[in-house]
């Protein structure tokens, strides 16, 4: 590791892993850095049935500068072991990654591990490649980086940089995420025989960027971590209907990170034919620019990045920043709008199985449930114009609690998930944390609701009916408390609950 000092960089280096460990805050089944600061999952693949999940890494401290590739294995996608970092920054002052190496994504080249990635000098990223070893636990650099010597000419772009690369007969296609100022977020289609030659064909697509900026649904001036997939049995490319597949960004303006988004559609010769836009996960920035891949049983695997909600100096006190989403299996519905469940491997963590028995949901009903780390399941039927409200992370008297909320619309027409966080921590305004809420529709035919809660410490995914909402929350008292209530006339068909084991042991170095 370089020895450069950022002025963050407060906590001694020695220091940051124990203090990270030492958090309360720090998830214990979700995948973390060893300490310092993770945000966006790359490379995520399977590899000769080993998974991998590379990610945007800064042992430094918990800030974003420098950053380099972290790389963890595992074979269920549930436990992790670190291993080398992948990819460092270039040390000579004109290497193309000088100032980080950013996003991209993992190919099998004939057989030979291969990154496409955002090789970062002074305020410009620019494509690269690098090669690793059988093993996948070194990687050399080409000599060729960067291989895309600028952005297409003659276009005023907002930014450019993030990789989606797949092959397509005998030719490696790849997208650059990008903008065009004054238009909107696109994505460059670019064509090449070897990796490391590309020739421009043109945006995939344009967004555009006039709507309303405060919507849940701006689609940004710049387009991150474009991800491009079929979701069904075929290929991207290959036959296909006009919502078959799926073109995946993560919406950002001028530095901001706002909200993950995709298009359904249909990919066909050099252009995406869009059929409709549609929110990724209700969190917003709370599941930043995913990254998803198929895996070896064919299913569509994707990550995320959990943004913090506390300030920058808090989670730089604490040593550590930013948590993985759990992996999450996606599937397209027939209207072509996605649909997510955590992979059914983690439920092997799950002990302490809890049952309450299926009832009339009137009022308030003790589950007698607590916990920090807890997987809650629950069938709910709600009647029109009823809600049910799960409180978890709970102090137990009413003083700290964030809650899952479900309505049906009065005419029963529509559903919605909300998460309030308003009480989620009574130190919420001295601290500074995010406490706003979050929400969106869910699907609720018959007014029938599968609802699933993955509470790990200061993480929080949540999916109703396969629409997911991530979010953070920082509670001060002890408790964990579970409530459950309902306003209006709802049933509880099934709740169970369990206990979720911690999936590191302890024992991690900064830069493995
Ligand atoms: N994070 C990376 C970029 C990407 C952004 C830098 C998204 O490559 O555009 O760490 O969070």
């Amino acid at each position: 590791m370089t020895e450069l000092t950022h002025p963050l960089a407060t906590v001694p280096r020695g220091e940051l892993v124990a203090r990270a460990e030492a958090d309360p805050h720090r998830p214990r089944f979700h995948f973390v850095s060893p300490a310092g600061w993770l945000n966006d999952p790359n490379g995520v693949s399977q590899w000769n049935g080993t998974y991998h999940l590379f990610y945007q890494y800064n042992p430094e401290g918990a800030f974003h500068h420098r950053i380099l590739w972290g790389h963890a294995v595992s074979t269920d996608l549930v436990h992790w072991e670190d291993v080398p970092v992948a990819l460092e920054p270039g040390l000579g002052p004109d290497d193309t990654d000088r100032d980080g190496c950013w996003s991209g994504v993992l190919v099998n080249d004939g057989g030979v591990p291969t990154l496409v990635y955002s090789g970062r000098h002074g305020e410009r990223e620019l494509p690269c490649v690098a090669v690793g070893s059988p093993d996948l636990l070194s990687w050399s650099k080409a000599p060729e980086n960067p291989v895309i010597a600028a952005p297409p000419a003659g276009v005023d772009i907002t930014a450019y940089r993030d990789h989606c690369v797949w092959r397509e007969g005998e030719t490696w296609r790849q997208l650059v995420g990008s903008g065009i100022r004054g238009r909107g977020g696109t994505a460059f289609l670019y064509e090449s025989a070897d990796l490391r030659s590309w020739d421009y064909v043109g945006p995939l697509f344009i967004g555009d960027s006039s709507g309303d900026q405060e919507a849940t649904d701006w689609t940004g001036t710049m387009w991150e971590c474009v991800d491009l997939f079929r979701s069904g049995a075929g290929v991207l490319g290959g036959p296909g209907g006009p919502a078959d597949d799926v073109l995946v960004f993560s919406a950002w303006n001028d530095g901001d990170t706002r909200h993950p988004l995709y298009w359904s559609g249909r990919y066909s010769g050099d252009s995406f034919e869009p059929a409709a836009l549609h929110r990724l996960d209700y969190g917003g920035r709370y599941f930043y620019a995913p990254q998803s891949f198929k895996d070896e049983s064919g299913r569509r695997v994707m990550f995320g990045w959990l943004q913090e909600g506390r300030p920058e100096e808090a989670a730089v006190e604490a040593g550590w920043s930013g948590v993985m989403s759990l992996p999450r299996v996606a599937t397209q519905a027939p209207d072509g709008t996605l649909s997510f469940a955590p992979v059914p491997e983690l439920e092997r963590l799950r002990t302490g199985h809890v049952q309450l028995p299926g009832q009339v949901l009137v009022g308030a009903v003790d589950t007698g449930i607590a916990g920090k780390q807890l997987d809650l399941e629950l069938e709910l039927e709600l009647s029109a114009g009823s809600t049910v409200r799960l409180g978890v992370l709970g102090s137990g008297d009413g003083r700290e609690e964030t809650v899952v909320e479900l309505s049906l619309a009065a005419d029963g027409s529509s559903g919605t998930l909300f998460l309030d966080r308003s009480r989620s921590s009574l130190s919420a305004e001295e601290e500074g944390l995010d406490t706003e809420p979050r929400e969106g529709p869910v699907p609720m035919p018959g007014g029938r609701v599968s609802l699933r809660v993955l509470v790990d410490r200061s993480a929080v995914e949540i999916f109703a009916n396969g629409k997911p909402l991530t979010a953070r929350a920082y509670p001060v008292l002890d408790g964990g408390h579970v409530t459950l209530a309902a306003e209006g006339s709802a049933r509880l068909l099934s709740f169970d609950a369990w206990t979720m084991g911690e999936i590191f042991g302890g024992g991690r170095v900064l830069f493995p």
